[in-house]
C-alpha cells in the first residue's frame, strides 16, 4: 500500500509506462493529452497478454475450466471497480464501451421510462456532447424541456438559480469535472439539491474518477459513468454504476444475449443485474485489464494521485502566467482546489492546431479542438482551445517543456 503523506514519484511512475520511453522527433516524449486517453503501465499491458495466453475463453456460457476462470476474472474485476469507487454491490457496476455509452444507457433506458412531454432535465454549460446530445435526442423525440446550469466568469458552475432551474426537474446530469477546463463540480451540492426537487442525480465522473478518490455513495449520486481508458485501463469499456433500487426499476437498453432469462416467440424475461444491461459478448480482457489498472492506481493511493496533480496543475498555473502574462490566457478556475489537471489556454493569437503541432516538434503532445465541448467552446468565444491535460506520470519537468516549447509556436507564426 501506497504511505500516504509520502507525494508521488512521478519520475520512477514514469518508469511504469513502457510508451513514455518512446522518442519522438529526436525529444523524449511528453504526453499532455491524459484528459483525452490515459496511457498504460506495464502492469496493464501484461495484464491483457496474461489472460489471453493462459485464461481467455468466452465467459457465463460454460462449464468446461477454461470458461469458469476467465468468468471469475472477468467478474473479480467488477468487484475491483465497485470497491474503487467504494459502491455497495457487485452487480451495481455495469460493464459497458464506454462512458459515452454509459450516458447512452442512462437516457435510453432511465430516460425513456421515465421522461414524458413538459418533463425537464437539467445539465451544465461545461458537459461533454456525451452528456448533451442523447438528451437532446430524446427531448426532441419526447418534448422533453432541457435546462441549463449557466458558469461564472473564471468557468466554476453558477448554482445561483439552481432550485428556480430544479423546479418540476425529472433529472439533473453533470459532470464531476469539466475535461476542458478542469472545472470540479460541488458534487454533493449538486445531487442534495437534486432529490430535494426529486430528481435524480447522473453523474459524468470521466475525468473524476481517474483523478480523485471517488466514493458514490458519499457524492449522493444515483448513476455515475467513466471510462476505463482514461484511468490507465483499455480502450473498449466504459462503466456505469447505479443504485442497486434504480438499476433493478429500469428496462433494458440493449437487446441480445446474455440479458434474458428466457425468449419465446411472444416476448422475453431480462436476466438479473447487472447481466440485464451486459447484452452480448462483452470485453472480456479488456475488463480484466481495468481490474489491473484498478490495482495500479489503488497502489499509488488516489489521494496522493489528486495532491500530485494539484501541485503539477498549481505549478502550470503559476510558471505560465509568470512566464507569458497577457499573452497567454488560462480559462477556468484559477485556484487547483477548484480544478483538475486539464488546462485549456489561448496563446498569442496562434491557432491551437498549429500550437499542438509545433508543441509535437518539442515531444510535447497536446490536444488542440472543441474537446467534443461546442456550446463551452461558443460561450467562451472561441472555436478551439489547445488543451494540455496531466496524469500521474507528469511532473513539473512536463510542464516546464510545455512552457518552453510554446516560445517555439510564437516564433514560428509571428
Ligand atoms: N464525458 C467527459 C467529461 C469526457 O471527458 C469524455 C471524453 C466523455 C464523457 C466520453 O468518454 P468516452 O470514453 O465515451 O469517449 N473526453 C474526451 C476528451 O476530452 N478528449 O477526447 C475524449
Amino acid at each position: 500500500m501506497s504511505a500516504v503523506g509520502v507525494p508521488l514519484d512521478a519520475a520512477a511512475v514514469r518508469k511504469d509506462f513502457p510508451v513514455l520511453d518512446r522518442v519522438i522527433h529526436g525529444r523524449r516524449v511528453v504526453y499532455l493529452d491524459s484528459a483525452a486517453s490515459s496511457q498504460k503501465p506495464r502492469a496493464v499491458i501484461e495484464a491483457l497478454s496474461r489472460f489471453y495466453e493462459t485464461s481467455f475463453a468466452p465467459i457465463h456460457r460454460s462449464a468446461y475450466e477454461l470458461a469458469t476462470e476467465a468468468t471469475e476474472a472477468y467478474e473479480t474485476a467488477r468487484r475491483k471497480v465497485r470497491r474503487f469507487i467504494n459502491g455497495r454491490r457487485d452487480h451495481e457496476v455495469v460493464f459497458t464501451k464506454n462512458a459515452t455509452e454509459s450516458l447512452n444507457l442512462v437516457v435510453g433506458s432511465w430516460g425513456r421510462a421515465n421522461l414524458r412531454a413538459g418533463d425537464a432535465v437539467v445539465l451544465t454549460h461545461l458537459e461533454h456532447h456525451a452528456n448533451i446530445v442523447p438528451w437532446q435526442m430524446l427531448a426532441a423525440e419526447r418534448g422533453v424541456e432541457l435546462r441549463w446550469i449557466p458558469l461564472t466568469a473564471d468557468g466554476r458552475l453558477d448554482l445561483s438559480d439552481l432550485d428556480r432551474l430544479l423546479e418540476g426537474a425529472k433529472a439533473l446530469s453533470f459532470s464531476a469535472m469539466s475535461n476542458v477546463l478542469g472545472t470540479l463540480a460541488p458534487v454533493r451540492e449538486l445531487t442534495d439539491a437534486a432529490h430535494a426537487h426529486g430528481a435524480i442525480a447522473v453523474v459524468d465522473a470521466c475525468q473524476y474518477v481517474p483523478h480523485l478518490p471517488t466514493d458514490v455513495q458519499a457524492m449522493g449520486a444515483d448513476l455515475v459513468a467513466f471510462s476505463s481508458h482514461k484511468m490507465c485501463g483499455p480502450t473498449g469499456v466504459g462503466v456505469l454504476w447505479g443504485r442497486e433500487e434504480l438499476l433493478e426499476a429500469m428496462p433494458p437498453f440493449l437487446g441480445g444475449g446474455q440479458m434474458i432469462s428466457d425468449v419465446r416467440l411472444d416476448g422475453f424475461t431480462t436476466a438479473e443485474l447487472p447481466a440485464k444491461f451486459e447484452a452480448g459478448t462483452p470485453p472480456i480482457a479488456e475488463v480484466v485489464g481495468l481490474g489491473a489498472a484498478v490495482d495500479y492506481l489503488s497502489e499509488l493511493g488516489m489521494a496522493r494521485v489528486r495532491a500530485h496533480e494539484m501541485t503539477v496543475t498549481g505549478h502550470a498555473l503559476r510558471s505560465l502566467k509568470d512566464r507569458y502574462g497577457d499573452d497567454i490566457t488560462i480559462h477556468g478556475p484559477t485556484e487547483v482546489e477548484h480544478r483538475g489537471g486539464a488546462l485549456s489556454f489561448a496563446f498569442r493569437g496562434v491557432h491551437p492546431h498549429d500550437i499542438s503541432q509545433v508543441l509535437d516538434q518539442h515531444g510535447v503532445c497536446v490536444r488542440a479542438g472543441h474537446h467534443c465541448a461546442k456550446p463551452l467552446m461558443r460561450l467562451l468565444g472561441v472555436g478551439a482551445t489547445a488543451r494540455a491535460s496531466f496524469y500521474v506520470y507528469n511532473d513539473t519537468d512536463d510542464v516546464d517543456a510545455l512552457a518552453e516549447a510554446l516560445e517555439g509556436t510564437s516564433a514560428f507564426f509571428l
